[in-house]
Formats: structure tokens, C-alpha cells, sequence
């Protein structure tokens, strides 16, 4: 059921604290973290601490905490100081597209410059 935990999810596990992150924010809905394999100088994931599969289903089940973890991205590019200069939120949404853990989640990327289109 949309919300529910998924023991095969890794981001629910790191929610569960059964799988190690490196958080730098929590909310009562999310929670937001270091990728593990940064792409930028910033590159931090802000996930919904409830499993929604990706940004689009999270939007439709839980609008409201969609608000929450987009909120909460703006808060890092804040705490990160790469505000000024311009950031990226970034939801890969599909497996053509590069999402590789079905569980939402914004990629908040900053800290050098970024180019457009995106590869
Ligand atoms: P994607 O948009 O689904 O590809 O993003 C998944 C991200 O999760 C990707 O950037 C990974 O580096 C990152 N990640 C992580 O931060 N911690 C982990 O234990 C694993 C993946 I596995």
C-alpha cells in the first residue's frame, strides 16, 4: 500500500536506520541525506520518509508531504550556502531516465557550475 514501509527498499532501510547515512536534515515527514556517490560539491537526497515510489506518486498519495520535501531541498541549497549561486532539484523519475531506487527522492546538486540540458 502507497506509504507503507517496503523491506526490499533501501531508502526505507535508511530510514529504519538499518542501512547508514550520512543525514543532514530531518523533518517529521522527511529526511535528507548525502549521495553516496556525489555528482557535485553539494549533492544531498531529500527523501519522504513514507515509501512513494517516485515524485509523480508521491505528488498524487501525499501531496502534501511532496510540499514538505521540496521545502526541505530549498532548506539545503540554504545550510549549504549554494543558494546564491544556483542549485539543481533533480527527480529522476523511471529507469530510462536514471532512477535506480524506486523510492522518491530529489537530488539537490550544487556548489559548481551546472550546465543545461542535462546528460
Ligand atoms: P537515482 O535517481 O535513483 O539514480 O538516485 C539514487 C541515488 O542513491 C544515487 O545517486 C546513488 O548514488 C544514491 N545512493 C545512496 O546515496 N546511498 C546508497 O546506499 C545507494 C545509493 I545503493
Amino acid at each position: 500500500m502507497a506509504g507503507e514501509p517496503q523491506g526490499d527498499c533501501l531508502f526505507c532501510k535508511i530510514v529504519a536506520g538499518e542501512v547508514p547515512a550520512t543525514v543532514v536534515r530531518e523533518s517529521e515527514t522527511t529526511l535528507a541525506f548525502r549521495d553516496i556517490n556525489p555528482q557535485a560539491p553539494t549533492h544531498v537526497l531529500v527523501i519522504p520518509k513514507a515509501h512513494h515510489t517516485d515524485a509523480a506518486a508521491l505528488a498524487a498519495e501525499a501531496p502534501e508531504i511532496a510540499a514538505d520535501v521540496l521545502r526541505e531541498a530549498g532548506e539545503i541549497a540554504r545550510q549549504e550556502k549554494t543558494e546564491d549561486d544556483g542549485y539543481r532539484i533533480v527527480f529522476n523519475t523511471g529507469a530510462g531516465a536514471g532512477q535506480t531506487v524506486f523510492h522518491a527522492h530529489a537530488h539537490v546538486l550544487g556548489g559548481r557550475g551546472l550546465t543545461w540540458p542535462p546528460g
